[in-house]
């Protein structure tokens, strides 16, 4: 097909063009954010994109939908494919992202004013947690747990609050907690006070689809994750269920949530959900955790404190206080030296509209092909810039260079 976009809308196409060329010419730390591949932009960019499909496979609302059936189906079957699952668990590839997946299943699993227990956004739990400015704080009574001060989860007390406020969901899951989780406790927490465990593995979807992080099964009785981070696929949602729950979550996407599925979203999900048993996915992740563990020694040898002491995945938060500099100033002087990573809260922050951290993750280096030589290099850069406060731009040649070794696939 001959390209058509800069011809017709050349403003459009010029915007594109600079956006690759500022991911070309950044590294990316945000630890949520991914690189896809060509051949996945042909999937999400394919006419699926004109076709309507409510309904589940084989049950749809419109007619033409036999091609559709078969690349629904393909993404469903590869997700449990993907996490080792059997008969007891089916997959819902419908919600379009994280946070209607989330959604459905406390629509599908809870009655309104019923109550459910996530980690509070402040200790690196997500908004879709629980938090009181989201639908689920708004319209599910919301029990929030936190780290300790010393950034880690107490699982005992987690169990306390369980047994005090009895929820119906027990959510297990992070946006940015930096080490290992155990799911079996949590199963074991839920169990005890009759709760369903929701186990949100956006994050480290891919390290769980590679072993490299325990897995939550068979302790969640419901799986979410986006697939548009460590998966490294489009955005998009994958929901995994104990079969016996399946219904319920399906009807609360479709008609609860939303219309039809993004069926060219979809054909990306199978295509991502088909690499991940693939040797080069594999050792991706695992290099994923040698890089981010790489950059947290580098920054702790120059004496950053990292919270809960460093990384046992692929993030790590950077506590800045005593480095003088809060997390919005550490992030705009990055961004200069075009390391692009959010600030955020740590443990005993006062606000979180000042966040006195930067979360940083090691995803999109390692999809470009950098190693621990690099990720120790970004150490470097960083304590150049937010400890010796060397000037920004002239790092940021320095980040080019290196970034021209490493292309993005789409330059
Ligand atoms: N925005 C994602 C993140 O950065 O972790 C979570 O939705």
């Amino acid at each position: 097909m001959e390209k058509q976009l800069q011809k017709i809308d050349a403003v459009l196409y010029e915007l594109i063009q600079k956006e690759i060329q500022r991911q070309q010419d950044t590294i990316d730390l945000i630890p949520s954010e991914s690189l896809v591949s060509t051949a996945l932009l042909e999937a999400l960019g394919s006419p699926l994109t004109n076709k309507y499909s409510e309904g589940e496979v084989g049950k749809r609302y419109y007619p033409g939908n036999e091609y559709c059936d078969q690349i629904e189906s393909l993404a469903k079957q590869r997700a449990k494919q993907a996490f080792g699952l059997g008969d007891d668990w089916e997959a819902n590839v419908q919600a379009l992202s994280g946070s209607p997946a989330n959604l459905a299943v406390y629509f599908g699993l809870l009655q309104v004013g019923e109550t459910m227990m996530g980690m509070a956004l402040s200790s690196g739990g997500h908004l879709t947690h629980g938090h009181k400015v989201n639908a689920s704080g708004k319209v599910f009574k919301s029990v929030q747990y936190e780290v300790g001060i010393d950034g880690k989860i107490d699982y005992e007390k987690v169990a306390e609050l369980a047994r005090e406020h009895k929820p119906k969901i027990i959510i297990s899951g992070y946006t940015a907690y930096p080490l290992k989780i155990d799911f079996a406790k949590f199963g074991e927490i839920a169990k005890e006070v009759g709760a369903y465990h929701l186990a949100d593995i956006s994050h480290i979807a891919g390290l769980v689809s590679a072993n490299c992080h325990p897995l939550p099964f068979p302790f969640a009785d419901v799986v979410t994750m986006t697939t548009h981070k460590t998966l490294n696929g489009p955005r998009g949602a994958v929901i995994l269920a104990k079969k016996e729950l399946m219904d319920k979550i399906n009807r609360a996407i479709f008609p609860g949530l939303q219309g039809g599925p993004h069926n060219h979203q979809t054909a990306a999900i199978a295509f991502t959900l088909g690499q991940v048993k693939t040797s080069a996915f594999l050792q991706t992740q695992k290099q994923i955790i040698l890089n981010a563990k790489t950059l947290a020694d580098s920054l702790i040898e120059k004496g950053f404190n990292l919270v809960a002491g460093g990384t046992e995945n692929h993030l790590l938060l950077v506590d800045l206080r005593s480095k003088n500099i809060s997390g919005m100033e550490a992030q705009n002087l990055l961004e200069k030296a075009g390391l692009i990573a959010n600030r955020n809260t740590v443990p005993g922050d006062p606000s979180p509209f000042n966040p006195s951290g930067v979360r940083m993750g090691s995803p999109v280096m390692t999809f470009r092909g950098m190693k621990e030589g690099e990720a120790k290099m970004i150490g470097e850069w960083i304590d150049r810039v937010i400890t010796q406060r060397e000037n920004p731009e002239q790092i940021k040649l320095e980040v080019v260079d290196l970034c021209s070794r490493f292309k993005v696939p789409y330059v």
